[in-house]
């Protein structure tokens, strides 16, 4: 008896701790000709499909990920949020990281997620060209012990049970800007016209979508505040084309532009509807649904919300968080998001809306969410249905919005080192040019060149510029970035290698200090070093600041930068050198050769 029960207590013991494994995948990235909002082009994919497959594994588990690039256009694959850490030569950043994947050529990834858990992406980084569809979810199931806010939420056992199986494989819900062309087309007339080309055509949602026009008067009620202010001009009248996009000739620095020079949708061409598939999502008569939204575009912020559904975040870009019940939450590009949806409303069909949320442009995208089996294509949501928001992402009630300030990590003991950095970086992000944008207090922009340069992780001779930052950083030195933002646009940036702790942040002040030290010394009242947001991605404000603060555990070369592809090809990104000299003590020869 007593044998039998501590050889079941062993077993149990050895089922617990079952062994980190290796998760293979191969993925094939080819090009076709397709139409997914309507309108037929170029469009990468990725085994197939765009979003590509979602790439899965358990906590403390090594994904290893062959990538043949069957594209006629080199690349590279980025694994967004994961931290490479003790392989910075895998994360996929081309020319700082690697050499592009020329065509008919593979590149093999392999590396751990040990210490990581959630919701991530992998995406393209080289050029825009992501945006043409190389990209695809990567959810790591997390350990049981780590600790989970669903009992906060929720006390059935059974509800409790049914949200945490789904928090091992939640529902896929991706929102991607869609184009008329391929991202190098778009980039080739953007540095020819010396224009920003701010509009899209469409939003992909699980990679579908259909071109909507909407009506005038609409547009001119959701987007007219955009405008005000913003494009300042004597007596100028807020002016919206036919696909909600903004008369760019109005803008400053575009006065006189030849707006038709990008003949891009949104750029004064006519609005003309398609009728392809939205995305239908079925409740299944489940209780609950978590959904992993997670933006994958390459322009457009969003304002997404469900008819008649509040929702809890309970987790923010790989990290479980104080849950907030909202009906509404913004959606910057790149940032991840875990929503808990209780579906226990009426029989129905309701709207799940993301409407831009950046200046240029008055556009929505829909998807639906059906209780109604095999509903095929819906015209449109059930009659009675709340609607939260308008087709330019403003709330149409008292309702509100997830505060992204305040989502602080769930686990107590995530909380940021104390004392003084080692290190203080000062960067401003700024427009300095009608398409040129930069991080670099003295206005240096990061070239494209550097992509297909030698990689700056090994290269000996590096562009003399301060884009490369190499304050001489050793391992376990506490860092702090001071980001200023000028009063111009927000940015959602992005480090990579490292989750950041967002020690201070403001929407209306620059840092009113040369480092935190100083700060803490006035008692400045913005600082969180006690409870502080921990993320890989964060939208800087107009006119405002943000303090990241990381220890320095991971040597590499890790790219800081704005995750909008107009604003990162026009230069707006940076590199930390983080003890490189210790990352190229481990780098395999294989990855140094001197041409791809
Ligand atoms: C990738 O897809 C292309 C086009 O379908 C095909 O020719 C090629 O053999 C595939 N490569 C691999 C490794 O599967
Ligand atoms: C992707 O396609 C390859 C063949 O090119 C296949 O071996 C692999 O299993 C597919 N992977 C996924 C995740 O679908
Ligand atoms: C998962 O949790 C168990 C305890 O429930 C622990 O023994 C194990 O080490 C954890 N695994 C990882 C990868 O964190
Ligand atoms: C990656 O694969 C190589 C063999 O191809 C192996 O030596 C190495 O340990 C693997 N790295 C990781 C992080 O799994
Ligand atoms: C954009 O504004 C310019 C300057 O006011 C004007 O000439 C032009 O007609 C406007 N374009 C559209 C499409 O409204
Ligand atoms: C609902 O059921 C259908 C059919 O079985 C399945 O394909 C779909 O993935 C389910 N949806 C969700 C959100 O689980
Ligand atoms: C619409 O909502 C009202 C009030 O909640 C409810 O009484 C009615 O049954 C609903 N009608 C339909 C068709 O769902
Ligand atoms: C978010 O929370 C902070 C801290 O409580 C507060 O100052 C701020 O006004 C809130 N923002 C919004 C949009 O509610
Ligand atoms: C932003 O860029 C503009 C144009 O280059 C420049 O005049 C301005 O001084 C810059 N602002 C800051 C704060 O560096
Ligand atoms: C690097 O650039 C700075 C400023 O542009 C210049 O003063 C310095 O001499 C340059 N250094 C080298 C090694 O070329
Ligand atoms: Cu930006």
């Amino acid at each position: 008896m007593l044998t039998s029960f501590k050889s079941l207590v062993l077993a149990l013991v050895l089922a617990s701790v079952a062994a980190a494994k290796v998760v293979e995948y191969t993925l094939n990235l080819t090009s076709t000709y397709a139409s997914p909002d309507g309108v037929f082009r170029e469009v990468f994919l990725v085994n197939g499909s765009s979003p590509g497959p979602l790439l899965t594994c358990d906590e403390g588990d090594s994904l290893s990920v062959m990538v043949y690039n069957s594209l006629p256009v080199s690349m590279t694959i980025h694994w967004h949020g994961i931290h490479q850490k003790d392989t910075p030569w895998l994360d996929g950043a081309a020319g700082i990281s690697q050499y592009p994947i020329p065509p008919g050529s593979s590149f093999h990834y392999n590396f751990t997620t040990e210490g990581q858990y959630g919701n991530f992406w992998y995406h393209a980084h080289i050029r825009a060209r992501y945006q043409d569809g190389v990209y695809g979810a990567i959810y790591i199931n997390p350990n049981e012990s780590r600790p989970k806010p669903y009992s906060t939420i929720v006390s059935d056992p059974a509800a409790l049970a049914e949200i945490l199986e789904k928090d091992s494989n939640p529902t896929q819900l991706t929102v991607a800007d869609w184009y008329k062309w391929t991202s190098d087309a778009i980039l080739a007339r953007e540095f020819t016209f010396g224009i920003d080309p701010p509009c899209i055509q469409s939003f992909l949602i699980n990679g579908k979508g259909r071109i909507v026009c909407e009506n005038e008067d609409e547009i001119l009620a959701a987007g007219a505040w955009r405008q005000q202010g913003v494009y300042a001009a004597a007596g100028y009248i807020p002016n919206f084309d036919s696909q909600g996009c903004t008369n760019i000739t109005l803008i400053n620095g575009f006065a006189g532009a030849d707006q038709q020079a990008l003949e891009a949708p949104g750029n004064s061409l006519q609005c003309t509807p398609s009728s392809t598939d939205r995305e239908v999502i079925y409740v299944n008569g489940s209780s609950y649904m978590l959904f992993d939204l997670t933006n994958m575009g390459g322009e457009m912020g969003v304002h997404f919300s469900i008819d008649s559904h509040p929702f809890w975040v309970v987790m923010v870009e790989g990290i479980y968080v104080e849950p907030q019940l909202v009906e509404q939450i913004y959606v910057g590009v790149g940032h991840r998001f875990l929503i808990l949806v209780e579906t226990n409303k009426e029989y129905g069909i309701y709207g799940m809306r993301f409407a831009s949320y950046e200046l240029a442009q008055v556009i929505e995208g829909l998807a639906f969410l059906s209780y109604v089996p095999d509903v095929g294509q819906p015209f449109r949501p059930s009659e009675n249905v709340t609607v939260y928001q308008d087709i330019g992402g403003n709330l149409v009630g008292d309702f509100s919005q997830f505060n992204a300030s305040i989502a602080f990590p769930f686990d107590k003991s995530v909380k940021p080192p104390s004392g003084a950095a080692d290190h203080t970086i000062h960067l401003i992000s700024n427009r300095t040019g009608a398409v040129f944008f930069s991080l670099t207090e003295d206005g240096a922009m990061m070239s494209q060149n550097m992509e297909i340069d030698e990689p700056v992780l090994w290269a000996d001779n590096l562009p003399n510029s301060s884009v490369i930052i190499d304050p001489g950083i050793k391992t376990g030195d506490l860092i702090d970035i001071i980001l200023d933002n000028t009063k111009l646009i927000a940015h959602p940036i992005h480090l990579h290698g490292h989750n950041f702790y967002l020690v201070s942040e403001s929407d209306s002040e620059n840092f009113p200090y040369a480092t935190v030290a100083e700060a803490v010394a006035d008692g400045y009242a913005n600082l969180n070093l006690e409870n502080s947001v921990y993320r890989d991605g964060y939208s800087i404000q107009v006119g405002g600041h943000m303090v990241l603060r990381f220890v320095a555990d991971n040597p590499g070369a890790w790219m800081l930068h704005c995750h909008l592809n107009t604003h990162l090809m026009g230069g707006m990104g940076v590199v930390i050198m983080e003890d490189r000299e210790e990352a190229l003590k481990k780098l395999p020869a294989k990855y140094k050769q001197t041409s791809p």
